[in-house]
């Protein structure tokens, strides 16, 4: 299983470009880390990004949260990804017929296909979602998170749910490259499938609601640290938000994403030295 394959090995193996480059920064860093950055202005999200932009392989938005948007932040925005060598994840949690995703996805203020690698998508409207939202991101090398589970309380993404939507990502394995859940999804909804075909596949499990000095806020949301994650669920990538960005000025913004990064990556190799 993927489980205990180094990032390295599971990129050279990996059809999907999005995939393949993130597995690729994250053995190139040495860093399993996403930051999550969650602020309002343009300018504080920028400062962020360019603090940890060193320590991570992926940095994950919330576009739609800036006030002063300007599509020129985007620009900067890709400028830094390429400065700090990371990846970009739009969180956009699509939830809609396929028609309209793909208009949101390509089209509006945002045009999130034209910049984002990686986004992801609720699994509630069935298949069609992955259909439309790969007409769009297929072509230009994007890849999709379908979101099996969730970090919060009371949840309704669990049982029946979590292993339906890990059946219809094994139907679309060419643009769906993996899940936010929090746990490794090996076997979850494969009774009766294929058990070379199931050993081969390699779904990348992004895992929200990490931290280290809390268990929670008070809006439900829950958290695990880096080792719980990685090491005993198995998780691929750490995504961590106030944790990180929450900390007071860069210094400390810094020496955090320093911290989670080094959690991470200790947490990885004990994983795959078992
Ligand atoms: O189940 C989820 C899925 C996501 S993508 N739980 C989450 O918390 N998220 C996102 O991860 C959430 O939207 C936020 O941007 C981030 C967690 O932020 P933190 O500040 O709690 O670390």
């Amino acid at each position: 299983s993927a489980r205990l394959l180094t990032y390295a090995q599971r990129a050279e193996n990996h059809h999907n470009p999005a995939a393949k480059a993130l597995l690729e920064t994250i053995g190139r860093k040495k860093s399993n880390l996403c930051v999550s950055v969650d602020v309002t202005k343009q300018a504080d999200f920028l400062r962020i990004i360019d603090v940890v932009g060193p320590y991570i392989c992926l940095v994950k938005t919330h576009v739609d949260v800036i006030e002063d948007f300007e599509f020129s932040m985007i620009d900067r925005l890709k400028e830094l990804s390429a400065k700090h060598d990371f990846l970009i994840f739009e969180d956009r949690k699509f939830a809609d017929i396929g028609n309209t995703v793909a208009l949101q996805y390509s089209s509006g203020v945002y045009k999130i296909s034209s910049w984002s690698h990686i986004t992801n998508a609720h699994p509630i409207p069935g298949p069609g979602i992955i259909t439309g939202l790969s007409s769009i991101g297929t072509p230009l090398g994007r890849g999709l998170i379908l979101l099996a589970e969730m970090s919060s309380k009371g949840t309704l993404a669990s049982g029946a749910y979590t292993s339906q939507a890990v059946q219809m990502a094994r139907a679309h394995r060419d643009f769906v490259i993996g899940f936010i859940a929090m746990r490794r999804m090996d076997g979850v909804g494969a009774e009766g499938l294929d058990s070379t075909d199931l050993a081969n596949e390699d779904f990348l499990i992004l895992t929200p609601g990490v931290g280290l000095d809390a268990k929670g806020d008070s809006m439900g949301q829950q958290y695990r640290t880096p080792r719980e994650v990685v090491l005993e669920s198995g998780c691929d990538v750490i995504i961590v938000g106030r944790g990180i960005y929450g900390k007071g000025n860069d210094a400390d913004i810094q020496a955090q994403a320093e911290r989670y990064r080094k959690e991470g990556w200790a947490a990885y190799e004990e994983r795959i030295s078992v």
